[in-house]
C-alpha cells in the first residue's frame, strides 16, 4: 500500500515503519496516525513479520499531535469526535513486539506514543517531554498514565507540570528508555534487537508482551497467576520442545510458531 506520511518496509521478518513529516517535525496529525494503524494491522497479519520497530528522522521521533489540526478544533469537535481514541486503542491491541527507536523528539503524543511500544531504545539526543500544559491543555494519550507507571511519580508530575524535556541519559535512569546508543548507531542496535525477537517463538513473544504488560494492569498476586498459567500453557507448543531440546542438544533452536 502507498502511504503519504509514513514509510514502510518489511524484511528479514521485521516490519520498520519511519514517520514521514519532516516540514512538521513528524508531528502526529489524523492521517499519519491511521496510516500507522493500518501498517501495524498489517504486520500484525503479515506471517512473515515477528517484530515490528517505529521510528522517526534524526532530529524527531514526533514532536507532539499535530499543532495547527488541534488549534482549528473545539469543544464540540474533539469530544464528539473522539480524537485519536480510536487509532490510539488499536495501536494497544497490536499483540507483536514493536520497538520505538527514537532519535530527537518524542514529544507530547510522540512521547506517548513511544511509551505504547513495547520498549524504547534512544539515541543519545532524545527529548522525551510532555509539554502540553504550554498548549493550555494536558496530555491526552498516556502522558499522565504511562509515564507516572513507567518513571514514577515525581518525574511524571515534573514533565507534566513545567513541560520540560528530559534528555537520553535521564530517561534511561528514569527507566523510560531500555537503552542509550550513539546517534549513528540507533537503527543498527534497533534492528539487532528486532532481529533477536524474531529469532525466538512468536507465540513465545507475543505471550512475553502480554504478561508484562499485564504487570501494568492488575494487582501483583493476580499478575504472578497470569504469568504461571501461561508458562504452564506453553507446555503445550512444539516450540518449547524444540527449545528445551535446542539446549539438551548444544544447537540452536529452530521455533516453528506452533
Ligand atoms: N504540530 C505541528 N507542527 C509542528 C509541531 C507540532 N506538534 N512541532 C513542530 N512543528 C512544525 C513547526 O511549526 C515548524 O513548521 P514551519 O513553521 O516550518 O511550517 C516545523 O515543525 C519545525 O519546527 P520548529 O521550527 O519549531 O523547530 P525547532 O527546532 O525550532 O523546535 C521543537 C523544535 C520540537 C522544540 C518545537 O517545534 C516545538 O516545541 N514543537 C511543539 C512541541 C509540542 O508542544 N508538542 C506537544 C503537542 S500537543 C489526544 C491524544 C494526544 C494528544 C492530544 C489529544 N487525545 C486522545 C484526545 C497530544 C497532544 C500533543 O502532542
Amino acid at each position: 500500500m502507498a502511504y503519504e506520511t509514513i514509510i514502510v518496509d518489511v524484511s528479514d521478518h521485521i516490519c520498520l515503519i519511519k514517520l514521514n513529516r519532516p516540514d512538521a517535525l513528524n508531528a502526529l496529525n489524523l492521517e499519519l496516525l491511521k496510516e500507522l494503524v493500518t501498517a501495524l494491522q498489517d504486520a500484525q497479519k503479515n506471517d512473515k513479520v515477528r517484530c515490528i520497530v517505529i521510528t522517526g528522522s534524526e532530529k524527531a521521533f514526533a514532536a507532539g499531535a499535530d499543532i495547527k489540526m488541534m488549534s482549528e478544533q473545539n469543544f464540540v469537535d474533539v469530544f464528539l469526535g473522539d480524537l485519536f481514541t480510536e487509532e490510539s486503542d488499536a495501536i494497544g491491541r497490536i499483540r507483536k513486539p514493536i520497538i520505538a527507536a527514537v532519535s530527537g523528539y518524542a514529544l507530547g503524543g510522540g512521547c506517548e506514543l513511544a511509551m505504547m511500544c513495547d520498549f524504547i531504545i534512544a539515541s543519545e539526543t532524545a527529548k522525551f517531554g510532555q509539554p502540553e500544559i504550554n498548549l493550555g491543555v494536558v496530555a491526552g494519550m498516556g502522558g499522565t498514565q504511562r509515564l507516572t507507571r513507567l518513571v514514577g511519580k515525581a518525574k511524571a508530575m515534573d514533565m507534566n507540570l513545567t513541560g520540560r524535556f528530559m534528555d537520553a541519559a535521564e530517561a534511561e535512569r528514569a527507566g523510560l528508555v531500555s537503552r542509550v546508543v550513539p546517534t549513528k548507531k540507533l537503527m543498527d542496535e534497533t534492528m539487532s534487537a528486532a532481529q533477536k525477537i524474531a529469532e525466538k517463538s512468536l507465540i513465545t513473544s507475543m505471550v512475553v508482551k502480554e504478561c508484562v504488560n499485564r504487570a501494568l494492569e492488575t494487582t501483583l498476586t493476580e499478575g504472578l497467576l497470569f504469568e504461571r498459567r501461561v508458562f504452564h500453557s506453553l507446555f503445550s507448543t512444539e516450540d518449547q520442545k524444540e527449545g528445551m531440546n535446542a539446549f539438551m542438544e548444544k544447537r540452536e533452536a529452530q521455533f516453528r510458531d506452533k
